[in-house]
């Protein structure tokens, strides 16, 4: 190790922040060896050996958007042959479905659809709550939540409070990109700007709901903006706690407007998962979202911080879209092996982190 180095080291050792310039120096460094010890040493002061997973479902209402972000193969316009938009008794069957599988969550995200009124998405989750209040709602992104606040005039606090009223239980982390306007305005000028999506967030953590937050990296961002991000997230989990997960998303550029971009090397994703988990010292999970890393990179990321595999997911559109060489669902004996063959423990949780069962 190196002298910046060790005493990075010592830092994390002694439990002392890690500042900006050390977050760069990590990313300019090339001994990966050293920044995988010390953020499995921070994953296994967290969590030792075990690997977190659910059994969730998956549901995306609807592809209709008018956001129209330069990263995102999901979104299209309503007269196209492959848009669809689910009625509130087809989300409900969608999620009916699965309740025999042994899910303990439904994961709800949609597109910013340009006609359906607020109603609709409540409906949605009253409907699933009120026939199965037993399985946990983790829905819509700081972007909806943003975007239904648009279209009714309602504040973030009222629209938060009609959901979680209709049985919304926490939100998923997704929307946040990268948090630095000049990158919104270049790759998606149509949704809520950094403030607005970080303001949701605070609000559902001052309303008790918990959330998760991610990163969209590997398209026009630097590493500058990569550590403003994590450190952005940091002081809102400083000042008003409520993130259980960050989740780093790496960019899947197929049938994007950025195709021309290429794919992260896994040494990236790998890299970029180890300084999450040592500049995020306040969020206890890091996860390595299995459908996008592929099943390698999120068996090597244990050694590199993550401690979180996500779910059984069943049907993912979003990453798929774009490109996602993975299956769309994946069975939880799958999930347990895998986890098992990296040399961890799998542990089922509940979306709240509750302990199900240990394999
Ligand atoms: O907000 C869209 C990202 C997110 C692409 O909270 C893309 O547990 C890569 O946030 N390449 C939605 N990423 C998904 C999401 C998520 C997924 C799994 C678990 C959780 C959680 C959250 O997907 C979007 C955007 O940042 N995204 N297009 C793309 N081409």
């Amino acid at each position: 190790m190196d002298r910046k180095m060790l005493e990075i080291a010592d830092k994390v050792k002694n439990d002392i922040r890690l500042s900006r310039e050390d977050g760069l120096y990590l990313y300019s460094c090339h001994d990966l060896l050293s920044i995988g010890e010390l953020a499995r040493y921070k994953k296994l002061k967290v969590s030792g050996d075990n690997i977190f997973f659910n059994v969730n479902r998956h549901i995306n209402l609807s592809n209709i958007c008018v956001s129209k972000c330069q990263f995102c193969a999901f979104g299209l316009e309503k007269n196209e042959s492959t848009a669809y938009l689910m009625t509130t008794d087809q989300a409900f069957e969608y999620g009916a479905q699965a309740v025999n599988l042994g899910i303990t969550e439904f994961h709800i995200v949609s597109a910013l659809h340009p006609d359906m009124p607020f109603d609709y998405y409540v409906e949605v989750i009253k409907r699933l709550h009120d026939a199965y209040p037993h399985i946990h709602i983790q829905a819509f992104t700081g972007v909806e939540i943003h975007y239904f606040a648009q279209i009714t005039g309602l504040s973030h606090r009222e629209i938060l409070q009609a959901l979680k009223e209709a049985g919304l239980g926490s939100m998923p982390g997704g929307g946040a990109e990268i948090l630095n306007d000049n990158i919104r305005n270049r790759l998606c000028p149509n949704k809520a700007r950094s403030d607005e999506w970080l303001n949701v967030h605070r609000t559902a953590h001052q309303l008790g709901i918990k959330t998760n937050c991610t990163m969209l990296y590997g398209h026009v961002e630097t590493f500058s903006d990569r550590i403003d991000h994590l450190i952005s997230l940091r002081t809102l989990q400083d000042q008003d706690p409520g993130f259980q997960s960050f989740i780093p998303l790496p960019f899947l550029p197929d049938n994007t407007r950025l195709s021309n971009l290429k794919r992260t090397t896994a040494l990236d994703d790998i890299k970029t998962m180890a300084i999450s988990r040592l500049m995020l010292d306040n969020i206890e999970h890091i996860k390595a979202f299995w459908v996008m890393l592929g099943i390698d990179v999120a068996q090597l990321s244990f050694n590199f911080g993550a401690d979180d595999i996500d779910g059984t997911v069943v049907e993912e559109k979003i990453m798929h879209a774009a490109g996602a060489a993975t299956k769309k669902g994946i069975t939880k004996a799958e999930l347990i092996s895998l986890v098992k063959e990296a040399g961890f423990v799998p542990v089922e949780r509940d979306t709240l982190y509750n302990i199900i069962k240990e394999y």
